[in-house]
């Protein structure tokens, strides 16, 4: 049986190193440092850990490549990891950078391409009632009314990039306001299925690892997240096809995200909408951590870690 905060164990260790270099303008040697923390920590659990979300194909990334086999032997689980989500967030000290992890059964965890994904993720309130396929307007609309709000009362949060133009428009036509975000979508999906973070719908195109990852967090909390790869070109197309994506438009559900029982931790950076950034006070490193299962149990990890002298 593994013991669940031992993963909580490896995101503190990876968001400690990485706050080491907190608004240092250095974004891969951050990566590069919480890398190096993640892997070395996974590498001493009694798991046999096979990364199936990581830093790249295993000629681009020497640590947690996909397919890379960790651990010292034990009960077999597939891991997603990203150990800065929100590099940038990080290199220039803005909020909501966290260090990621997800655990699942082997198999359970779909191998998401290094691609897009066009991404709709709420609450369990409002669970049962997106689409994909309907307009944002009716989308907005169904989650107010399920949600018991008016739609002036919905916030959305979106990654602030050209491609969201169009549907930034539709949002504000439709009443609903906005929180615009320069990174991190793990965070604002997650936070949509979070009582009291005043973020109820998040939408748009982000990474479709980072998909994977916040989907096993929303699975647990009784949300809803839907996704559709969209591939950013005809190379990135033939990719997916070959990883066996044979119809690039399907919606991937939850179910299709998800297949099994799995974890979700996380470990703040910097300050974010679901836990703390990590704080440095008098020679200890204090940390916030979330913890998520498929129990439907949220539990949140406050630590305070003495650093070596
Ligand atoms: C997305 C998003 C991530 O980076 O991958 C984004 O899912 C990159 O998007 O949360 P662009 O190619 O538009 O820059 C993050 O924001 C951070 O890793």
């Amino acid at each position: 049986m593994i013991n669940s905060l031992d993963f909580v164990k490896v995101t503190e260790s990876a968001a400690i190193a990485a706050s080491r270099w907190l608004g240092r303008g250095e974004r891969n040697i951050a990566d590069g440092a919480a890398v190096e923390r993640m892997r070395e920590r996974l590498g001493e659990m009694a798991i046999s850990g096979r990364i199936v979300i990581g830093e790249g194909e295993r000629d681009e990334a020497p640590m947690l490549y996909i397919g890379e086999q960790l651990g010292r032997g034990g009960y077999e689980v597939d891991i997603a990891v990203d150990p800065i989500e929100g590099t940038n967030l990080v290199a220039n000290g803005l909020p909501n950078s966290i260090a990621v992890l997800a655990v699942a059964d082997r198999g359970a965890l779909l191998h998401a391409p290094d691609s897009y994904m066009q991404k709709l993720a709420v609450g369990p309130k409002a669970a049962t009632v997106i689409d994909l396929d309907v307009s944002v307007k009716e989308n907005l609309d169904a989650v107010a009314r399920a949600m018991d709000k008016r739609i002036e009362d919905l916030c959305v949060i979106i990654l602030d990039r050209p491609r969201h133009a169009e549907l930034i428009k539709e949002v504000r036509a439709s009443g609903a306001r906005i929180r615009l975000i320069s990174d991190g979508d793990v965070d604002a999906c997650i936070a949509t299925a979070l009582p009291n973070t005043g973020i109820h719908v998040a939408m748009g195109i982000g990474g479709a690892p980072e998909g994977v990852l916040a989907a096993v967090a929303i699975k647990c909390l009784g949300g809803n997240f839907l996704g559709r790869l969209m591939p950013r070109s005809d190379e990135e197309a033939a990719r997916a096809k070959a990883m066996g994506f044979g119809d690039l438009k399907r919606v991937l559900t939850l179910d299709d995200l998800v297949a099994g029982d799995a974890l979700f931790c996380a470990t703040g950076i910097t300050d974010g909408d679901l836990v703390k950034g990590v704080r440095i006070v008098d020679g200890y490193a204090q940390t916030h951590s979330i913890l998520v299962q498929s129990a439907g149990v949220v539990r949140f990890v406050d630590a305070t870690h003495r650093l070596p002298a």
